[in-house]
């Protein structure tokens, strides 16, 4: 069997790793795992070794590279379909893809204002309009998918799928910095906290070392 490496970022602020290990572990996959430090004066070079883009996700399996966090994910559900990566229902999936693009392409107020840090405790902070319409929005489509697709399960298309490794970093960001949630979308942030795959990342992101200051403030 090809041996695959992922290469990720700080399991602590890196978001997109997060999501692309998040959809190979789904997979069952067996990998390794290449963490190459950010913020650090050896960073650059360290992922440029691996990375055309000079980012993190990047997943090799023999001479395949595949970069950027959406297509590892759409390279584990086409390898391992029998783990359901994305919803088997084609109206589901369709807006899980959906969701997942708009992930992946917009909420760039809330990811400039709330970094991921999954150790960090805040108590509250001011934010603005643009993030708080984020916000809003995120709260909706969690609401659109847990009321229409979510019936067998506690994830937004019912159990979990590529959508929930999506949002998983946002679940996190809203934890640490106390973005009050109600009904369905407390319930959902609630599932995704408790997942085991997520505690297990949660569970080293809390060991490392590592600091990256301008996360931290
Ligand atoms: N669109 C890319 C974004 C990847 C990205 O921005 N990765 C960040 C870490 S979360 C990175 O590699 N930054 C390089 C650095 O900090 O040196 C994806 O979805 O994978």
């Amino acid at each position: 069997m090809t041996k695959i490496e992922l290469v990720i970022g700080n399991k602590n602020y890196s978001s997109w790793s997060l999501r692309g290990w998040l959809a190979l572990r789904m997979s069952g996959a067996q990998f390794d795992e290449i963490l190459v430090p950010l913020d650090r004066p050896e960073t650059r070079a360290a992922i440029a070794a691996h990375s055309p883009t000079g980012l993190v996700p990047l997943l090799k399996c023999g001479d395949e590279v595949v970069w950027d966090s959406l297509a590892i994910a759409e390279w584990s559900a086409e390898r391992y379909p029998e783990a359901g990566l994305w919803p088997s229902n084609p109206a589901a999936r369709a807006v899980a893809r959906s969701v997942c693009a708009e992930m992946h392409s917009g909420f760039s107020a809330l990811r400039g204002e709330f970094p991921m840090s999954i150790r960090r405790e805040e108590q509250g902070r001011a934010f603005s309009s643009e993030t708080q319409k984020d916000i809003e929005r995120i709260c909706e489509l969690w609401t659109f998918c847990r009321e229409k697709f979510g019936q067998d399960g506690p994830f937004l298309f019912g159990s979990a799928s590529i959508a929930d490794a999506f949002f998983a970093p946002v679940v996190s960001r809203f934890r640490t910095y106390r973005v009050q949630l109600e009904g369905p979308t407390k319930d959902y942030a609630q599932t995704i906290l408790e997942w085991p795959l997520f505690q297990e990342w949660i569970a080293v992101a809390h060991e490392e070392p590592f600091k990256i200051g301008k996360y931290e403030e």
